[in-house]
């Protein structure tokens, strides 16, 4: 036995399915996950001592690629000064400067420790300001695990074929509504049907969470001016897009402003880390100041601040977007050149380091139209990917990263290894 299957054996004994996230398992693309020893630039490297080039980057933090030594420094710089005070601590503030100045939309934020925690509190804190009950999210987004949002959940909900958990009493699930992504008669209809009952629209203004889907033209716009109109708060779920594809996040590509912005994994450098922030009208709704509760033993935890800090300098030192875009165009191009040679259907929607391939011939614009396209092939393809040294998303419903540390040899090899994977189908 390999020693990651020696691991697995004993993990699958203490831990359930041997992982502390799902989609870790492995379940929907076959075998059994592989555990990783260590993490350097754009590469894994497992307990068996096998490198694999990283097309998960820890699920969207490693934007600079793992390990980086400027990140490394901050952390044990930090380390020297202790783990976790228990009182505020000087890198928050300038955590909490770096976003604002990141997010012009945010004028005030809360640091909290995932990104699940960074929504279920956003849900929340829009529910006391606006004192309604109803949400709304789409169907595939994905935006943590908190009951009211585990409703039609992408991810590895979706993945695991449960996007509707079990254990969310079916009274929380009465309050979210899930309507359909890319519809917008169907948000017209959602607010005229619940007048002066809906809270806040939740969305992943790109979503990462089904694969990687795109808005079709104005629909965000359109998110904006019904939510305005109907006195309900808009919220983007930045947890995985922000500082990834632009430097204030899906916002500034598009330019719509969002009333709360959620956001995490980058600005933890890999450490545990979640934060949601917005107008200071609606933020000044929280505690101590405000009526809506949130709290959180290890927000602003110390070694995560200087880490994130370290990161988002980095990303300003680097300006790495345009990069980032031509790396993705690269993997994307190869994928397209094989498919084409093989006559075989693909989808590779991309924008910067986020992507994803579906095994279809319709565009992916929706839940409906990913589940449509081949997760069985897209399985067989991810396992002739891995055999090749690439690691991929070990689903057909999440999106491909890459980082700075990709440039090189590294991108060059992966697009071989997945052009052949793709004739090897
Ligand atoms: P966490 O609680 O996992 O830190 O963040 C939840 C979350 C919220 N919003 C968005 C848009 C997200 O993508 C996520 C988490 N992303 C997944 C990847 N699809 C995390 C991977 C996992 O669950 O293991």
């Amino acid at each position: 036995m390999s020693i990651s299957e020696q691991l697995f054996a004993r993990a699958q004994q203490l831990i359930p399915g041997g992982v502390n996230s799902p989609v870790r398992a492995f379940r929907s693309v076959g075998g059994a996950p592989f555990f990783t020893q260590s993490a350097n630039g754009a590469r894994l490297t497992t307990a068996d001592g096998r490198e694999l080039i990283d097309f998960v980057c820890t699920w969207g933090p490693a934007i600079h690629g793992h390990n980086h030594p400027r990140i490394r420094a901050a952390i044990a710089s930090a380390l020297e000064r202790g783990t976790s005070f228990g009182t505020p601590n000087p890198d928050e503030v300038e955590m909490a400067e770096l976003i604002v100045d990141f997010f012009p939309s945010i004028e005030k934020v809360r640091m909290c420790n995932s990104g699940t925690e960074a929504t279920m509190s956003a849900i929340r804190l829009a529910r006391g300001f606006t004192r309604r009950d109803k949400i709304i999210k789409f169907a595939g987004c994905y935006h943590g695990h908190s009951d009211s949002l585990l409703v039609s959940a992408g991810s590895g909900a979706l993945t695991h074929g449960n996007p509707d958990s079990a254990g969310v009493p079916a009274a929380f699930a009465r309050e979210t509504i899930v309507l359909p992504y890319n519809d917008t008669a169907a948000i017209d209809a959602a607010f005229a049907a619940n007048p002066g009952a809906i809270a806040c629209v939740i969305v992943e203004p790109y979503i990462g969470n089904v694969g990687f889907i795109k808005p079709d033209a104005g629909y965000l716009a359109h998110l904006r001016q019904a939510t305005t109109a109907h006195g309900a708060l808009l919220i983007f779920d930045e947890v995985m897009t922000g500082f990834r594809l632009a430097r204030g996040g899906v916002q500034e590509l598009e330019k719509i402003t969002p009333d709360l912005t959620t956001l995490g994994k980058i600005i933890g450098g890999g450490l545990p880390v979640g934060a949601f922030g917005g107008r200071a009208e609606i933020m000044d709704h929280l505690a101590p100041l405000g009526p809506v509760y949130q709290a959180g033993t290890l927000s602003g935890n110390p070694l995560a601040m200087a880490a994130g800090i370290a990161s988002l300098r980095l990303l300003d030192e680097l300006n790495p977007y345009l990069k980032l875009d031509r790396l993705g165009r690269q993997v994307v191009a190869a994928a397209q050149a094989a498919a084409r040679k093989k006559g075989m259907p693909l989808q590779t929607p991309q924008v910067g380091s986020m992507f994803s391939l579906f095994f279809t011939p319709t565009p992916v614009r929706d839940m409906p139209t990913a589940l449509a396209s081949d997760a069985k092939l897209f399985g067989r393809f991810f396992q002739a990917c891995l055999d090749g040294g690439v690691f991929l998303p070990p689903s057909a419903y999440e999106t491909w990263f890459l980082s700075t540390a990709h440039e090189g040899e590294d991108i060059a090899r992966a697009c071989e290894v997945v052009s052949s994977a793709i004739e090897s189908l």
